[in-house]
């Protein structure tokens, strides 16, 4: 699996821009890490799944996960997360974050357990970032289809232009640094993999921008 190319829009009008760079572990001809963009009435779900290592057994727990969403996109992420653990039991098991766009309320409610990690960024008026406009998503340790830990999602205010973005451990600190928020998503996911990926892991950066609100 190569990168992904181009930007998607979900929704009419559109509630989110949306794009995804991912690459395997270098050698293998599938990764581990997966994600699911799915909508659903007044809103969005996101999800960024790391199954655990890499090669044949991850991948097939990550796409346990990413099946047992299917069909659920409405419900909110402490139940996405429930019956993830619960489906993928006999699998080597995964980590992952959950974000869940609410139109009409204006609102991100995301959690996530293990490592994927998840930030929302929102620009300056010359599309950048700074730091204080920067929230993180706190995860919790623990190994979905082995070991949940408790679970506590968050729910934020989100604003047009605001930038989720999740990446997995196969992309190294430091993005922030690069990033201009006024590029297409698409681009900017390209551009973390392609500077931040790293050659010991599969590696899966997913941007989302919010286009719910006023601009
Ligand atoms: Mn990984």
């Amino acid at each position: 699996m190569g990168a992904v190319r181009g930007d998607k829009l979900i929704g009419s009008p559109p509630l989110i821009q949306w794009g995804v760079a991912a690459r395997p572990f270098p050698g293998q001809t599938v990764s581990g890490d997966l994600h699911v963009v799915r909508p659903f009435p007044d809103g969005v779900l996101v999800v960024v799944i790391d199954g655990l290592g890499h090669g044949y057994d991850a991948a097939a727990a990550a796409k346990t996960v990413s099946a047992a969403l299917e069909g659920h996109a409405h419900e909110p992420p402490i139940s996405q997360l429930r019956r993830s653990h619960e489906e993928s039991r006999k699998t080597r098991g995964v980590v992952m974050s959950v974000a869940s766009f609410n139109a009409p309320d204006g609102t991100m409610t995301w959690i996530g357990v293990g490592n994927v990690e998840g930030m929302l960024l929102r620009p300056d008026a010359d599309g950048r970032t700074t730091r204080k406009r920067e929230k993180g998503l706190i995860t919790r340790a623990g190994v979905v289809g082995y070991q949940l830990p408790t679970l506590r999602e968050t729910e934020i205010s989100v604003n047009w232009g605001d930038n989720l973005i999740f990446t997995t451990d196969g992309i190294s600190g430091g993005f922030m640094e690069h990033l201009t928020l006024s590029d297409p998503p698409q681009q900017i996911a390209d551009r973390i993999l392609e500077r931040h990926g790293k050659a010991t892991d599969d590696a899966l950066v997913l941007v989302a921008r919010y286009l719910g609100g006023a601009p």
